[in-house]
């Protein structure tokens, strides 16, 4: 049995669950006019509006006491400085340690980590800057124009996202390509019309053992080669993102072309090391410094700021409080922002992989839900899709609603359109249409009374969908930099609260060693019998018509 079931707040909170099931949000809202002031909390940049989730002040503290007795402020203080607390690969957690502009001391195992990321940094500075500046030159002299970014999960997403959420203050210096899948079509695509003249790969693979990113890296030379024909070339057109030196070598990347990471930073944790060079190249490097800056503004206003106005925590409590408690196992993550387009797909892996876990610290199956299905996509273009599912379904999927005051680009009053949307949608969540809206709207437009009888039931919208709602200043490098390291703090905090090891990743480990045995009986035609008879089936089917 998990502890955590056991604390005198978890047991309240149970208890508060049953008696909030017969709660309806709207009434909340009726009875007190000041649930928005009571429950938001800003930081510098970032609104944070929770008065739509089904809590009452009395859960807030049953929330608050369950942060207290899981010590949460211990395990961040441990986490911050340098402590293993990803206990099973014996690593220290230290994301943060990458964007500490205070330039503080961190020590790992006796070394100053902040050191090496600011060396590291400067090597990236350096380096973005050459390229940019069109001093790097390729093996006939020419400057880079595109660059192909390799690699996959943790080594893709993050760089991927932020590239994305900011590419309308690009300035086309260099045209950013991502490769992730192993499917032949991306990196066919990614390489359509390149020149190998004008071409720099960026190989990013913590291990430099993923099969994916290798055969991609591996088919990106051979294209290469076809033209420069001279290996030696690959050193100005090959660069790599690793802590396998070794690995880097044997593929022929030089050691000077060879940027490092730390086995304390985890792949999902890492676009602000040097897996975030293909943005360092893109927007340049003082835009990649303000995504840490944000990142920065954030660690700290998680470190300093008490339980009842700490974003991430609250994030994390709320998210608990759905899921665990009120038995909700999605949660959506709707954009109005398009910038943010990558953001659900990005925390799709930041959750799910972190705390999509059943066991607790000691081993033990955890006797409650850990952490929802994280799903979504731009908000307008869900509410054409799946809104209805949210509006009307029979299963509840609490929401995070993320929009901003400025756009990133002003056309007419599309951002006004797009921002009454967003406000609607989370009202409408929340209070729903009733038997009587109903009525009067289908009697206002001349229904008769047999009409409405017919319609009625289909009209009705519950309500008392939960929904949180995040209103940035703007989606600029510092914004988005604000944004990720929010989730990523909550993502912490809600693997304390739920005792659950949130940084490593078993099920993507063993992924990772599936495919390969049967990579090997793919290479000839002989039958394949060493399976269930549903997978030698498939194989069989396979081989014979390929
Ligand atoms: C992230 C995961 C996973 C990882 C990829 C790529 O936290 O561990 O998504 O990032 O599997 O691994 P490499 O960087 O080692 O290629």
């Amino acid at each position: 049995m998990s502890s955590r079931a056991e604390l005198t707040s978890w047991k309240a909170l149970s208890k508060s669950a049953e008696a909030v099931k017969s709660v309806h949000l709207k009434t909340l809202f009726e009875q007190d006019g000041t649930r928005f002031e009571k429950f938001s909390s800003q930081m510098p940049g970032v609104l944070f509006d929770y008065s739509k989730q089904l809590i009452t002040s009395e859960v807030k503290s049953q929330l608050i006491q369950l942060a207290e007795e899981s010590k949460i402020d211990a395990w961040r203080d441990r986490m911050f400085r340098g402590d293993k607390i990803n206990f099973t690969e014996d690593r220290a957690v230290l994301h943060v340690a990458l964007r500490n502009r205070k330039s503080s001391p961190i020590l790992v195992d006796g070394v100053n980590v902040t050191e090496q990321v600011n060396q590291e940094l400067s090597k990236l500075k350096q380096f973005s800057e050459q390229v940019r500046s069109g001093a790097w030159l390729g093996y006939t002299g020419k400057a880079v124009k595109d660059v192909v970014a390799i690699g996959v999960g943790g080594s893709n997403l993050g760089p991927q996202m932020i590239t994305e959420a900011l590419k309308s203050y690009a300035d086309k210096t260099l045209n950013m390509h991502y490769v992730s899948n192993v499917d032949g079509v991306q990196l066919a695509h990614a390489l359509e019309g390149l020149d190998p003249e004008t071409t720099l790969f960026v190989i990013s693979s913590k291990t430099f053992t993923t099969s994916e990113t290798m055969t991609n890296a591996r088919s990106s030379v051979e294209w290469f080669l076809a033209s420069a024909k001279d290996r030696s070339a690959i050193a100005k057109h090959f660069v790599a993102v690793s802590t396998n030196l070794d690995k880097t070598r044997a593929f022929g990347i030089a050691d000077e072309n060879v940027f490092t990471m730390w086995d304390w930073v985890g792949g999902r944790f890492s676009l602000w090391s040097a897996i975030g060079l293909p943005i360092a190249l893109y927007l340049g490097f003082d835009a990649f410094s303000e995504v840490l800056e944000g990142a920065f503004e954030v660690d700290e206003h998680f470190k300093n700021t008490e339980y009842e106005n700490n974003i991430p925590l609250l994030m994390a409590l709320l998210s608990v409080w759905n899921t665990s408690f009120l038995g909700h196992k999605a949660q959506a993550i709707l954009p109005y922002d398009q910038a943010l387009h990558m953001l659900p797909a990005y925390l799709q892996q930041g959750e799910m992989e972190s705390n999509g876990k059943s066991v607790s610290f000691d081993g033990n199956t955890v006797p409650y839900t850990t952490v929802p299905l994280i799903w979504g996509m731009t908000g307008i273009n869900g509410q054409h899709a799946f809104y209805q599912y949210l509006h009307q379904g029979n299963t509840i999927v609490p929401a995070d609603f993320i929009a901003s005051i400025e756009p990133q680009v002003k056309v007419g009053n599309h951002h006004d359109i797009l921002m009454s949307n967003f406000f609607a949608q989370t009202e409408a969540m929340m209070a729903g249409v009733d038997a009587k809206a109903v009525t009067a709207d289908l009697t206002a437009k001349g229904k008769s009374e047999k009409e409405i009888e017919a319609l009625i039931a289909h009209k009705i919208h519950q309500g008392n969908r939960p929904t949180s709602s995040f209103i940035l200043d703007k989606v600029d490098a510092k914004g988005v930099g604000r944004l990720v390291a929010l989730y990523e703090h909550k993502i912490f905090c809600q693997g304390i609260l739920l005792e659950i090891c949130s940084f490593d990743q078993w099920g993507v480990e063993l992924g990772k060693g599936l495919a390969s045995n049967i990579e090997k009986e793919l290479s000839d035609d002989h039958s394949v019998n060493s399976h269930d008879s549903s997978t030698s089936g498939l194989i069989a089917y396979y081989k014979s018509r390929r």
